[in-house]
This record gives C-alpha cells, sequence and structure tokens, in this order.
C-alpha cells in the first residue's frame, strides 16, 4: 500500500530545475525523475513549470495514498483523469510520468524490467547513439544528430564499448583536423562541417569499425511552412525536392536509421520514402509524439517502419502502453529514446527490455542507462540481444 509521496525540487544534468518523486510504501521506498526535450514535436504532452508542479502536489499525494501501488494502471488513469485535459497541461507531464514512474517501480520493487510480469528471457536493445550533433541541440550543422548502432555487438558492455571509444576517436580525428568547435547537450561533438560533410567524415570513419550509421534530421525545424531551410548549405527544398534529397545521401552513405527526414505533419512523405528504402528503418519522432491516436493514422498508410517511444510525449507508462500494443500490432520498429536533458534516471533501460525493443536511442550523456544495461545483462538468465530489423 501506498503510505506516502513527495516531491523534491531538483537539478537536472544540466542545472536546470527538476522535479523527482519518491513513493513510501511498506516494502521500501520508490523514486523517479524525468527528462525535458529541446527540439519538442508540437503535439506532444506538456510540462508545468516546478513551482507550479510543488503547488498542484498535495492534491495528487491525497489521492495516491491508501492506493495498491500493484494497481499502477489504475493509478495512472487516476492521474490522467486528475488532469482531466488532452496534454497533461494542468498536472504537468513532468509531475505525471515521474509519478506514473515511481509507482510502478514500487509495484515491481525496482525491477521495471518485469512489469507486466510475462517474461521468461530478456532481449537487450543496440544502442543509437548520437556522437555528432548539430540543428536545435547546438552544432555545425543544420541536421540534428548523427548517430552510430554497434550492431554486431555480444552484450550491452561491448556496445556501450564500441560507442565510447568510437565517440572518443571521432572526437580526436576531428581536433587533429581542426574541425572541433565542441560538445553540444547531448554530449555530441559539435564539428565545423555542414550536413554533406559531416556525413562523409562520419561514413568514411565508420568503416572501420562495427558500426551502422544513422540521422535523426529532426526535419521540423528546418520546416518554414512551405520549404525545408538548410542554411549550412544555402538552400530551400519543397517537399518533393526533400524526399528525393534524402533518399540520394540515405544510399550513397548507406543510412540504416533515419528519423524524422520530414516535418512532423507530413505524413506522406514518411510513406513514400518508407516504400523506397526498404532496407532501412524509417522512423518517427516528432511525427508521432508517442502518441496513440497519430500512431494508428501513420500505420495506416506505412508512414515509417519505426517509431520512436518517449514517455514523456504522451503522459505515463499505461498510456505509453498503449502505444507500444499499437506499434506492435502493425509491426513497427520500437526504439526507446532518452530526451536532451536527462537528470541521470535509468527506468527506460529497463522499459526497453520489457517493450522487447531491438534499439534505444541513448547517448553520451546518458552514461547511466548504458550502465543499467550492463547491470541486467548480468542478473536475468536467458538474456540475449535483440534482433536487429
Ligand atoms: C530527439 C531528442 C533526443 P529532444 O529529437 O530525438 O535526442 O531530442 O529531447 O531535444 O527532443
Ligand atoms: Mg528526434
Amino acid at each position: 500500500m501506498i503510505e506516502n509521496v513527495k516531491i523534491y525540487p531538483v537539478f537536472n544534468l544540466w542545472g536546470k530545475r527538476t522535479l523527482e518523486i519518491k513513493v513510501f510504501t511498506e516494502n521500501g521506498i520508490y523514486s523517479a525523475s524525468v527528462p525535458a526535450g529541446t527540439s519538442r514535436g508540437e503535439n506532444e504532452a506538456k510540462e508545468v513549470s516546478v513551482p507550479r508542479a510543488l503547488k498542484i502536489f498535495p492534491e495528487i499525494r491525497k489521492n495516491l495514498i491508501g492506493l495498491d501501488e500493484k494497481e499502477w494502471e489504475k493509478l495512472d488513469r487516476l492521474l490522467i483523469k486528475l488532469d482531466g485535459t488532452q496534454d497533461f497541461r494542468d498536472i504537468g507531464v513532468n509531475t505525471a510520468l515521474a509519478a506514473s514512474v515511481a509507482v510502478a517501480r514500487a509495484a515491481m520493487n525496482n525491477e521495471l524490467w518485469r512489469l507486466d510480469g510475462r517474461k521468461l528471457h530478456a532481449d537487450f536493445p543496440f544502442p543509437v547513439s548520437n556522437v555528432i550533433g548539430g540543428g536545435k541541440h547546438g552544432g555545425g550543422c543544420d541536421w540534428q544528430e548523427f548517430l552510430i548502432i554497434p550492431h554486431r555487438a555480444k552484450n550491452p558492455f561491448q556496445a556501450a564499448r564500441t560507442i565510447i571509444d568510437f565517440w572518443t576517436s571521432i572526437g580526436e580525428e576531428l581536433k587533429k583536423k581542426k574541425l572541433l568547435a565542441g560538445r553540444n547537450l547531448e554530449n555530441a561533438w559539435m564539428g565545423r562541417l555542414d550536413n554533406l560533410r559531416t556525413l562523409d567524415f562520419l561514413s568514411r570513419f565508420a568503416s572501420d569499425w562495427d558500426v551502422r550509421i544513422g540521422v535523426d534530421f529532426a526535419a521540423s525545424s528546418l520546416w518554414n511552412g512551405k520549404k525545408y531551410v538548410y542554411k549550412g548549405m544555402g538552400k530551400k527544398l519543397g517537399p518533393e525536392k526533400q524526399i528525393d534529397f534524402i533518399k540520394e545521401v540515405a544510399e550513397k552513405y548507406r543510412i540504416y536509421y533515419l528519423e524524422d527526414p520530414f516535418h512532423e505533419n507530413d505524413f506522406k512523405s514518411f510513406s513514400v520514402l518508407t516504400k523506397e528504402l526498404q532496407d532501412s528503418l524509417v522512423t518517427g519522432d516528432d511525427l508521432y509524439c508517442t502518441n496513440p491516436k497519430r500512431l494508428a493514422l501513420g500505420t495506416r498508410s506505412r508512414a515509417g517502419s519505426g517509431v520512436i517511444i518517449k514517455p514523456n510525449q504522451i503522459g505515463t507508462l499505461y498510456q505509453t502502453k498503449q502505444v507500444i500494443d499499437i506499434a506492435r500490432r502493425k509491426g513497427m520498429f520500437l526504439i526507446p529514446s532518452h530526451r536532451s536533458e536527462e537528470t541521470g534516471d535509468n527506468w527506460l533501460a529497463d522499459l526497453a527490455i520489457n517493450w522487447e525493443a531491438p534499439l534505444i536511442k541513448i547517448g553520451l550523456s546518458d552514461i547511466p542507462k548504458f550502465n543499467r544495461l550492463i547491470e541486467l545483462w548480468d542478473d536475468i538468465a536467458n538474456s540475449r540481444m535483440a534482433e536487429l530489423p
């Protein structure tokens, strides 16, 4: 039974204010904090300020005390009802999700990876990690993230090792060539090259490593309502030209993972590209915003073959599970993802295993999640790496 619930105003890894929620039961004390995004989709659930969260919290606390934490889904539905809006604008998705994860941890005695209790073995996801950055996260190019996937790693330790070594070496190479401008908020290197030169540099460098490459284009941040504006390359492309351009670079540089190559309402271009690039993973992040209605809509026209799962785009774990169920039914690959402003909490690692996701998007600012995967690999009997699409 939930005996008490507390909220704490704490700081995230970048020194910004955030909140942590703790649930006290007769079995133990369980806490959670949630990250925030910088390049947010317009359809994401809304956060409230920390002072607002502290102000409204007594009402949430009153409702949760005395309930059975094992019924975490029921508690999530209660949070949705308490908020009463479509997008958590009243109590805040930051408050709701922190409470939801803390309660789920209490329900599972911290073993969140077993959340629905039906695990006979655990498939471990391969990390997709941002090594060179740009766009809204900071960096020399318009595209937001240049990613690598250590697709031959035999376990999470090897996967993390490859990513850390790759990131270190490519950083040294950029420095040697006087192309390094610093590190951005995801700890990815900021280079002095435009999109195509970065891609060229990355793919040449990666040819000596066991990695596949990916790009998060975060194309909504380039879209001005009519065209995609490439400041670094001095050009503007209409929707049709953008499809051709993305297809051309994907084929030329053998990009395996493509996230948000089009703006967040262009389901049509996603469908076209998914058909054209059968061997790549075309993934929707801002397109879907982890929203069950948007996902149901997009899967009708097969707008993408993968979907990013960011629980704080939608709200509670109960709602996230609805999205997971739709994605599974429709054969979409799941890619649970961190946010650019993390708190150091590692719950996403457990959930990626629970959801049997083949990939997890975590990066150099996310070492606690790599560590949790390493730890669970050791703890869980019958661990194996997932099958990559
Ligand atoms: C993204 C994410 C994570 P943000 O666009 O995929 O890398 O960024 O958290 O800023 O939305
Ligand atoms: Mg993204």
